[in-house]
C-alpha cells in the first residue's frame, strides 16, 4: 500500500477530520458533513503523495506532457481517487463499522461537469491513464464558474438551469495565487530596433490575472499524482487603484472587473455550431497564454535550457480550441527569450501536436481577422507571419495553383482558420478512429495530407477501465477477478482470457445475475426520477449521448413509433419486451435537437400510458445526462445504440463503455464501431445501414431522394404521418421541425434510408436476446475484447508515437 494507513488509523483520522471540519461529533452529523469530512481527509492523504510526486517530476529527465483542453469532464472524484489509492475496500469496511455507507456518501458529490461531451470526457480518461502509466502528463484548462448547464425536463421540453457546481466549494482544488500569470488583451504593439534586432512591446492593453487552481490526478496504485491546472480570471487590482474611484472612474473599474470575470464564467454549451464569439476567443487565449507562460517559468526554474525545450516538454492541443498555444509559444520564444524565427519555429512545431475530433464543417473554428487582430495584436502578427511563410512554401511547390493555395492558407477570406494553424504548427496530427483518420487524410484535410503525409496518424480513442468497469460495475469486476485473476487491471488486454468462459454455464448465470442487479438499480432510479415502473427482465435498450441530428435519435424514435403501430395492429406479434432509455442534452440554441427531446417525451407519454402495449414497451427519457448518470445506465444496459450517420461520428466512446460492461452493440459502420466489430467479429455485434462509401458518394454526387425512400416503404410513410397527424400531440405542428428535416429538407443524415435496415437489425436483436446462451456468450466476447479500448492503450500510443515521453510502468 502506498499510504501507510490501516483501518484503525483511517477510522481515527476520519473522526478527527470530521470534528475539525464540522465542530461536532460524528454521531450528530448530516450525510453531507460526512461526505465533506471524508473527501477532505482523502485530499490530505493525496496531498502528501502529490508533493512527493511533484518533486520526483521536477528532477526527472522524463518528458512532461501538457494536455491543453477547453474541456475536462471529470465527473465525481471521490470514488475513483479511493480506488486509485488502493484503499476503497478498506475505507468502505471502516466506514461501515462506523455505521456509514460509502456508496451513499459518494452520491453526494457534485459532478465536475466542465465539458460538453465526448471530447471533454476523453480528456478526463486520458488524465487518469497518464497518471496510471506513470507518465508525467498534466491537464491545462479553464476553471469555469458554471459548468455545462443542468437540464430539466418541464412539460416534455428541455429547460436549462445554471450548473452552480462550486456552491459548496470544491475540496479537490488548491488555489495557487503565487503562481498567477498576467494575460494581455488588446492595445497596440510597438516595434523598436534594439541594436539591429526588432523588439515588440504591447502597450495600453487590458491585463487579466490568470489564477491557477490545481486538482490532483491520482494514478492507479503507483504513487504518481499529476496535476490538472484550471485557470480562473481575476482583475489585476493594481491597474485600477483606489485613486481611480476618486477620479470618477468607478464605473470604468466595475466594467473592467466584469469583463475580466466573464472570461472564466461559463462553458460554452454548444459543440455543434461554431459562432465567432469574441468571448470564446478570449477564453482560448486566456488559458493558453497562462498555461504556456507557467510551463516556461517552471522549465526555467528547474534549470532548463530554452533551446532544448522540445526535449523536455510536449504540448497537446485537444481540437482547435487551444491552437493559439502555437503563436503564444512563438511569442515567448522570440519576444521574451530572444530566439530567432527559425529556431523558435523548430522548437514550437516539435513541442506541439494536435488531435481533430470532428469533421462536421459547421463546428470548424474560424475567427474574423478584425476581431482577432484587435483582441490579440501581437499574436495576430505572428499568425500572419506563419501564414505568409507557409503560403510562400506552397507557392514554391504549387506555383500558379492559386485555388489550392487559397484553400490551404491559414488566413483567407477575412478569417483565421484554426484547423489550418493547428496542422501547420504541429509535428503530428491525429484522428480518433481509423475511419475518421482516413476521412481526414482523404477528404477534409487531403491537401495537408498530400503535402506532408508523415504528419498524419491515427490514435483510436479509449476509455479508462478503472472508472467505467472497476468503479461503475464492481459486480462484473469481481466476476472477472474470480475467473481470470486481476492482471487485466494493469494490462487490460488480458481481459481476452475471459473469452474462455463464453459458454460456461455458471459464468453465464453469474453474469446475468450481475446485469440483473444493475438493471434493478437503474429501474429504481427511473421510478424515483420519472415515476415510471419498468421491468428489469425486459431488454434495456439505451441511446445516451448529446442530442444531434447526425446521432439520429430520430431513427430510434421512428422505429419505436413503428413498433407501437405494429403492436396495435396485431397484439400477438412476437417481440421481446423492451425498455427504451434515452438521455442527452441539446445545445440551448439548437431548435431541432430540442424538438427531438420533445418528441421522445411525447412518445414516452403516449406509450407508457397505453395499457394495450404497456407490458411490452416502455420509453424513458432520463433528464440531466452526465458522467455519474452514465455510470448507472451503462452497466445496466443490454443494448447499446450507436446509430450515427456513417462518416459523421469521429469515434464515439460510449460504444466502448457499453461493450466493456457486456452490452451488445447495434451500430452503423461509423467511427470506432468498425474497430469494435473487427475485435468481436460479426457474430457478436449487429451492424446495419449505409457504408461510408455510399454516404460519401451521396455527398459528392447527390442523388439522394427522401421522397423516393418514403414511397418505397409504407410503414415509414405511416410513422412520418404520425409526426404531424396529432397522434403524439394535439398541436399537429409540434414536431414540424423533425418532420421537415426528414422530408422537406431531404433528410440530410439519411435517417429514412437506414429505416428498414434498422428494423431488420432490431428484429435480429430480438431473436438473439431470446436465446439466453447466445446472448450471454456475445456479452462475454464483448467484455473479453474491450481491453484494447482502454485509454491506457491509447495513451501508450500517444506517448510512444507522438510525445516521445517515456514511462515507467513496465518496470513496476
Ligand atoms: C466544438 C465546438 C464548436 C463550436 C463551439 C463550441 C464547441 C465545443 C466543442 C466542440 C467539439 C466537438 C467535437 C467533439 O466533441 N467530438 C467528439 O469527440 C469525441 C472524442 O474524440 C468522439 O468520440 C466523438 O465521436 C466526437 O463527436
Amino acid at each position: 500500500m502506498l499510504l501507510n494507513i490501516n483501518k484503525d488509523k483511517f477510522k481515527s483520522d476520519y473522526q478527527e477530520k470530521f470534528i475539525e471540519i464540522n465542530g461536532k461529533e460524528l454521531s450528530e452529523g448530516a450525510d453531507y458533513d460526512k461526505y465533506e469530512a471524508l473527501a477532505g481527509l482523502i485530499r490530505d492523504y493525496v496531498a502528501k503523495l502529490w508533493v512527493a510526486s511533484n518533486k520526483k517530476c521536477s528532477f526527472s529527465h522524463q518528458k512532461q506532457v501538457y494536455y491543453f483542453s477547453m474541456e475536462f469532464l471529470l465527473g465525481r472524484l471521490l470514488g475513483t481517487t479511493l480506488l486509485n489509492l488502493g484503499i476503497r475496500d478498506m475505507c468502505k469496511e471502516a466506514l461501515s463499522e462506523l455505521g456509514i455507507d460509502l456508496d451513499k456518501l459518494e452520491e453526494l458529490e457534485e459532478d465536475q461537469g466542465l465539458g460538453n461531451g465526448g471530447l471533454g470526457r476523453l480528456a478526463a480518461c486520458f488524465l487518469d491513464s497518464m497518471a496510471s502509466l506513470n507518465i508525467y502528463g498534466h491537464g491545462c484548462g479553464i476553471r469555469y464558474k458554471y459548468g455545462f448547464f443542468e437540464q430539466k425536463i418541464i412539460d416534455g421540453a428541455q429547460v436549462e438551469a445554471p450548473d452552480d457546481w462550486l456552491k459548496n466549494g470544491n475540496v479537490w482544488e488548491i488555489k495557487k495565487p503565487d503562481e498567477a500569470e498576467i494575460v494581455k488583451f488588446g492595445g497596440y504593439v510597438d516595434m523598436i530596433n534594439q541594436g539591429g534586432r526588432l523588439v515588440f512591446y504591447q502597450r495600453d492593453y487590458e491585463p487579466v490575472m490568470a489564477v491557477p487552481y490545481d486538482i490532483p490526478i491520482v494514478g492507479y496504485e503507483n504513487g504518481t499524482v499529476n496535476t490538472l491546472r484550471l485557470w480562473s480570471a481575476e482583475p489585476v487590482v493594481d491597474e485600477f487603484d483606489f485613486s481611480s474611484f476618486s477620479r470618477g472612474e468607478y464605473s470604468k473599474a466595475v466594467d473592467y472587473r466584469n469583463s475580466v470575470e466573464a472570461i472564466s464564467q461559463v462553458l460554452y454549451p454548444d459543440d455543434t455550431f461554431y459562432e465567432g464569439r469574441k468571448l470564446r476567443l478570449k477564453q482560448q487565449y486566456f488559458f493558453v497564454s497562462a498555461g504556456i507562460q507557467s510551463i516556461i517559468k517552471k522549465f526555467k526554474a528547474c534549470g532548463g535550457n530554452i533551446k532544448e525545450l522540445d526535449d523536455s516538454i510536449a504540448v497537446h492541443i485537444n481540437d482547435t480550441h487551444p491552437a493559439l498555444a502555437i503563436p503564444e509559444l512563438m511569442r515567448i520564444l522570440m519576444d521574451e527569450e530572444g530566439l530567432g524565427w527559425d529556431e523558435a519555429w523548430r522548437i514550437t512545431t516539435d513541442v506541439m501536436s494536435f488531435t481533430n475530433h470532428t469533421i462536421m464543417p459547421e463546428a470548424m473554428e474560424k475567427w474574423p481577422v478584425s476581431m482577432f487582430q484587435e483582441l490579440l495584436p501581437r499574436i495576430y502578427m505572428i499568425v500572419n507571419e506563419i501564414n505568409e511563410r507557409f503560403c510562400r512554401q506552397l507557392w514554391n511547390l504549387y506555383t500558379g495553383q492559386w485555388d489550392k493555395i487559397a484553400r490551404m492558407a491559414i488566413i483567407a477570406d477575412g478569417y483565421v482558420r484554426m484547423a489550418h494553424l493547428a496542422v501547420v504548427g504541429s509535428h503530428s496530427v491525429n484522428g480518433v478512429a481509423k475511419l475518421h483518420t482516413e476521412i481526414l487524410k482523404k477528404e477534409v484535410m487531403a491537401d495537408f495530407y498530400y503535402l506532408d503525409p508523415k504528419k498524419f496518424n491515427n490514435k483510436t480513442n479509449g476509455i479508462t477501465h478503472r472508472r467505467w468497469l472497476m468503479k461503475a460495475n464492481p459486480g462484473l469486476a469481481s466476476l472477472l477477478r474470480q475467473t481470470i485473476g486481476d492482471s487485466w487491471i494493469r494490462h487490460p488486454i488480458d481481459l481476452e482470457r475471459f473469452e474462455r468462459y463464453a459458454y460456461d454455464g455458471a459464468v453465464q448465470a453469474e453474469l446475468e445475475s450481475i446485469k440483473k442487479a444493475n438493471k434493478e438499480r437503474l429501474a429504481h432510479y427511473i421510478k424515483e426520477h420519472n415515476d415510471i415502473t419498468v421491468d428489469p427482465s425486459s431488454m434495456f435498450d439505451s441511446h445516451i449521448k448529446r442530442i444531434h441530428a447526425y446521432k439520429r435519435q430520430t431513427l430510434n424514435c421512428l422505429r419505436i413509433m413503428d413498433l407501437y403501430n405494429r403492436l396495435l395492429d396485431n397484439p400477438h406479434v412476437n417481440i421481446v419486451p423492451r425498455t427504451f432509455i434515452f438521455a442527452g442534452k441539446a445545445a440551448p440554441g439548437y431548435y431541432l435537437a430540442k424538438n427531438i427531446i420533445e418528441l421522445i417525451n411525447a412518445i414516452a407519454d403516449k406509450i407508457n400510458n397505453d395499457p394495450r402495449v404497456n407490458d411490452l414497451m416502455k420509453v424513458v427519457f432520463l433528464e440531466n445526462y452526465r458522467v455519474s448518470l452514465a455510470e448507472v445506465i451503462i452497466p445496466a444496459s443490454d443494448l447499446s445504440e450507436q446509430i450515427s450517420t456513417t462518416t459523421k461520428e469521429a469515434s464515439g466512446t460510449s460504444n466502448m463503455k457499453f461493450m466493456m460492461n457486456g452490452a451488445i452493440t447495434i451500430a452503423t459502420l461509423d467511427g470506432a464501431n468498425i474497430e469494435i466489430r473487427d475485435e468481436v467479429g460479426d457474430d457478436n455485434i449487429v451492424i446495419f445501414g449505409l457504408t461510408s462509401k455510399e454516404v460519401l458518394n451521396y455527398y459528392r454526387n447527390g442523388g439522394y431522394s427522401a421522397a423516393d425512400v418514403i414511397e418505397a416503404a409504407p410503414a415509414l410513410k405511416r410513422v412520418l404521418d404520425d409526426l404531424i397527424n396529432g397522434k403524439y400531440s394535439k398541436d399537429k405542428d409540434k414536431f414540424r421541425a423533425v418532420y421537415d428535416s426528414l422530408t422537406t429538407y431531404n433528410d440530410e443524415f439519411f435517417v429514412l434510408k437506414d429505416f428498414v435496415p434498422y428494423l431488420e437489425a432490431q428484429a435480429r436483436v430480438d431473436e438473439m436476446f431470446e436465446d439466453r446462451i447466445k446472448w450471454n456468450k456475445m456479452a462475454i466476447v464483448n467484455i473479453a475484447h474491450s481491453g484494447i479500448f482502454s485509454s491506457d492503450r491509447t495513451i501508450e500510443e500517444y506517448a510512444v508515437g507522438i510525445w516521445g515521453s517515456d514511462y515507467l510502468y513496465k518496470n513496476l
